[in-house]
């Protein structure tokens, strides 16, 4: 795996020769859009949708094909708004957002309503071109934060750093390397509480400087392309990433299986290595809904084949996994073998298809991965992207749930960069160029060829992929993994600020390998990453079985009895709160805001908001302080603003206060927001073992309301209405508390029939429970109430209350009196 790279984490530095934007000489102005003429140069300016303004330069005065692999089609193009001409600046006034134009020279910048600037062009720099390159500098305040950059190691927030986007196959990656796998040029600036966000869309390789060279201002620029960026506002970061999400897409729901737990490993080189894990985990009652298949289930790894030998009946070890609940999940690498000897279809038809990228002589360009000798697809081309999806079917047929895409950077052992020379030719969907101008799409468009495949040929199922590389807007397309880690301490507390960092960029469906890729892990590392995990998106283990694929296994069974206990109650766990998951999941799809989210996101102006790195938001009601060190015996962290409570217990603790949180090695820190109510069900082997036949509702002192959405798992149905979704309210009054359904929307068929609530950490003794009008009836023991549809017991000790009932609907409320009644409210 170690291999030298060449230093890629240069930014170019300005040279001689640039040439800045100069005056305004005349401003032409189109019903929504409008011109600055400056000389031989033009920008043009238009609004993007609700709060989102677009910016493009031409240092020759040609703006080209109008074509983005990121914005959507469907995005909003276009706004009408007012122009205030004040002679020497002139100011587009919408809704949102104004632009102010300042016109000798030419500079930009931005205010909100209440004429708050940001996002202002350096006074002397502004825009910039030297023939290739191009750059924007814009004005640094001394309090300006940077967030988001997709995919990054190191700490979250990147003030005075440089960053570059250009897809590198990061295999020996550490906390201080960068680029990284994934490139998106996108980022918020968060000065005093306010955020805003900028969009590069250009997926050459781009740069940016957060003031490193400069405390005054920050910049940011590409080699190729255009300068087309896009200013959002805030004022919220949730308006930021709500709005760039319009743009560049959401991520769609998946299908529930792929929330539940997935194993991995380099590889499962066998089928009957594949069975046996899959027993393993069976026999000792470890919840999982996926295993993957690494590339030695291929033939010599070529993609589309089977190695003949060591997976003699594919559709028969699949059946025989799917049987006992695991969905596969099989890799697929770009790099086609290149032979001449041997008939590889894949790579003839591809060959006769003009479907492999050229060199600058026009013969398909030759490369090295894994197989050898490799051609690679020009994903840049609808033609080959629909030869790709096409390539799915064989797999599917065999009964593959889903694909892992790998090495789409795409990695080339044969360059020394990593990745194909930048003189390689791609059709660029109808405007031929070289690859270096569409590097950071490449494994985007793998992602998005092999999501359509999955669509055509699994027709009406939500596609499973996953993919290493990718640039904004790769969401649409793909779950996300943070690539080859390490099994250590460091690696685990790393991978928290960078899909904190992934989260607020778009993909909401991330994951980092867990447990570690490169090493092994001792067992406390395991444990304590498998916690962590409970809160990635993605709950994948990997590793890499090293020379000989002789590594110890790294799964929840191999590391003994205690831990196995640790491990499974982990991922326990995480099955419980999959309806919490699920319904976050659609909210995702609904407004583009994410599962994970960093404090300063939905607390931007709190007090150390920032500071936050390892402890975070778990969509709205949830906060997690994973354990990051060996031998822990507590956990101590900062307790976000507001009110919350131990989501174990319902002990109330303090917003903004230090907290020392006891643990032992099967605890995983968790807090409930006062009024949280957090929809869960009972834990199963896997995630359609066993229809919805109760939901669990933990309910949490004060006021508040909750979210419970259902359906299939696996289809589109829910788009046309085949879906429930629920909506709670909890009210304290002073008689008790009231939990009603205040909304129902959709069919009935995916509402639970029953509930469990259970309100925690009430301060006083109950002495009535009804539902709908009805008293429920006091059951004397646990045992008891579970035995039985129906009836309550509180448990005096930690005073939390269970209600079971199947009355509770809307209209229906379930209504909790109180003993005594107390002179103070509760
Ligand atoms: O060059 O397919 O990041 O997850 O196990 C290594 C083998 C190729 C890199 C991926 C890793 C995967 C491995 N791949």
């Amino acid at each position: 795996m170690a291999r030298t790279r060449r230093q890629l984490g240069q930014v170019r530095r300005p040279t001689v020769g640039w040439t800045t934007l100069g005056a305004v000489t005349r401003i032409r102005r189109g019903d929504r859009m409008v011109e600055l003429i400056c000389g031989a140069a033009r920008v043009r300016i238009n609004g993007a949708g609700e709060g989102v303004v677009r910016v493009r330069l031409a240092p020759d005065g040609e703006f080209g094909r109008d074509h983005s692999w990121a914005v959507l089609p469907a995005a909003p193009t276009g706004a009408t708004w007012r122009m205030e001409d004040a002679g020497d600046a002139v100011r587009l006034v919408l809704p949102e957002i104004r632009v102010c134009i300042q016109r000798a020279p030419c500079r930009i910048s931005f205010q909100t309503p209440d004429g708050l600037a940001f996002a202002e062009d350096d006074p002397r720099k502004g825009m910039a071109w030297d023939g290739r390159d191009f750059r924007c500098w814009k004005r640094l305040c001394l309090g300006d934060q940077f967030f988001g950059f997709g995919e990054r190691a190191g700490p979250m927030n990147k003030r005075g750093q440089t960053l570059v986007n250009w897809n590198v196959d990061a295999a020996d990656h550490e906390p201080w390397t960068d680029p990284l796998y994934q490139a998106h040029p996108f980022f918020y600036v968060l000065r005093d509480g306010t955020a805003h966000g900028i969009f590069l869309d250009n997926p050459a390789r781009a740069s940016f400087d957060l003031g490193h060279s400069s405390h005054a201002h920050y910049s940011f620029g590409a080699d190729a392309g255009t300068l087309d960026y896009y200013v959002i506002v805030g004022p919220a970061p949730r308006d930021v990433l709500r709005r760039y999400a319009r743009l560049v897409g959401e991520a769609p729901l998946p299908p529930r299986w792929s929330l539940g737990f997935q194993q991995c490993r380099w590889s499962y080189e066998s089928a009957r290595r594949v069975r046996r894990i899959a027993e393993r985990l069976r026999r000792h009652r470890v919840p999982c809904d996926a295993l993957y298949l690494d590339i030695d289930y291929m033939e010599g790894f070529r993609s589309f084949t089977w190695n003949q030998k060591s997976f003699p009946d594919p559709p028969g070890l699949l059946s025989y996994l799917r049987r006992r609940g695991f969905r596969t999940v099989v890799i697929i690498d770009p790099g086609i073998k290149h032979e001449a000897k041997r008939p590889y279809p894949v790579h003839d038809a591809g060959m006769r298809g003009g479907h492999f990228c050229n060199d600058a002589t026009g013969r398909p360009y030759v490369g090295r991965v894994w197989p050898g000798d490799c051609v690679y697809p020009d994903f840049t081309r609808a033609a080959t992207r629909a030869w790709w999806a096409d390539l799915h079917a064989g797999l599917l047929r065999a009964g593959v749930a889903g694909i892992w895409t790998d090495m789409n950077e795409p990695t080339d052992f044969s360059n020394p960069s990593g990745t194909v020379p930048l003189s390689v030719r791609h059709a660029g969907d109808g405007a031929p160029t070289h690859h270096g101008a569409v590097h950071n799409i490449y494994g985007m468009q793998m992602a998005r060829a092999t999501f359509e495949g999955l669509s055509r040929h699994r027709c009406g199922e939500r596609p499973f992929v996953l993919t290493r590389a990718g640039y904004s807007g790769v969401q649409r397309y793909a779950a996300v993994w943070t690539g080859d880690n390490a099994s250590s301490w460091e690696h685990l507390r790393m991978s928290i600020p960078m899909l904190l960092n992934m989260s607020v960029s778009g993909m909401n469906f991330i994951g980092a390998d867990i447990g570690g890729f490169r090493g092994t892990a001792a067992p406390e590392l395991f444990s304590r990453w498998l916690q962590l995990g409970v809160f990635n998106p993605l709950f994948r283990v990997h590793t890499c079985g090293t020379r000989g694929n002789t590594a110890p296994e790294q799964d929840p069974t191999a590391y003994g009895k205690t831990q196995l206990a640790i491990n499974r109650r982990a991922i326990m766990f995480r099955y419980q709160l999959l309806p919490y998951i699920y319904t976050a999941m659609r909210e995702t799809e609904r407004t583009g805001e994410p599962l994970l989210r960093p404090v300063w996101f939905d607390e931007p102006s709190a007090a150390h908001a920032t500071k936050f790195e390892h402890e975070f938001f778990f969509g709205r009601a949830l906060f997690a302080a994973p354990v990051i060190h060996p031998g822990a015996t507590r956990r101590d962290f900062m307790t976000p603003p507001g009110r919350w409570h131990d989501f174990y217990t319902g002990a109330p603790c303090a917003g903004g206060a230090r907290i020392e949180y006891p643990v032992k090695p099967d605890t995983i820190p968790l807090l409930a927001r006062a009024g949280a109510i957090v929809p869960m069900r009972q834990a199963a082997q896997f995630t359609d073992e066993r229809p919805l036949t109760e939901l669990i509702l933990n309910v949490y002192p004060g006021r508040g309301v909750g979210t419970f959405y259902n359906d299939d798992g696996l289809s589109y149905a829910y788009r046309e209405g085949d879906y429930v979704a629920e909506m709670y309210a909890s009210v304290p009054t002073s008689h008790g508390v009231s939990l009603r359904i205040i909304r129902r929307e959709g069919a009935g068929a995916y509402a639970p029939p029953r509930y469990l609530v259970r309100f925690l950490g009430l301060p006083y003794c109950v002495r009535r429970v009804t539902c709908n009008g009805r008293a429920l009836v006091k059951r004397g023991s646990a045992g008891a109430l579970s035995r039985s549809h129906s009836g309550w017991r509180q448990d005096m000790k930690t005073k939390t209350l269970q209600v079971r009932t199947d009355g509770f609907g809307p209209g229906a409320p379930i209504v909790v009196e109180r003993a005594i009644r107390a002179s103070r409210n509760p």
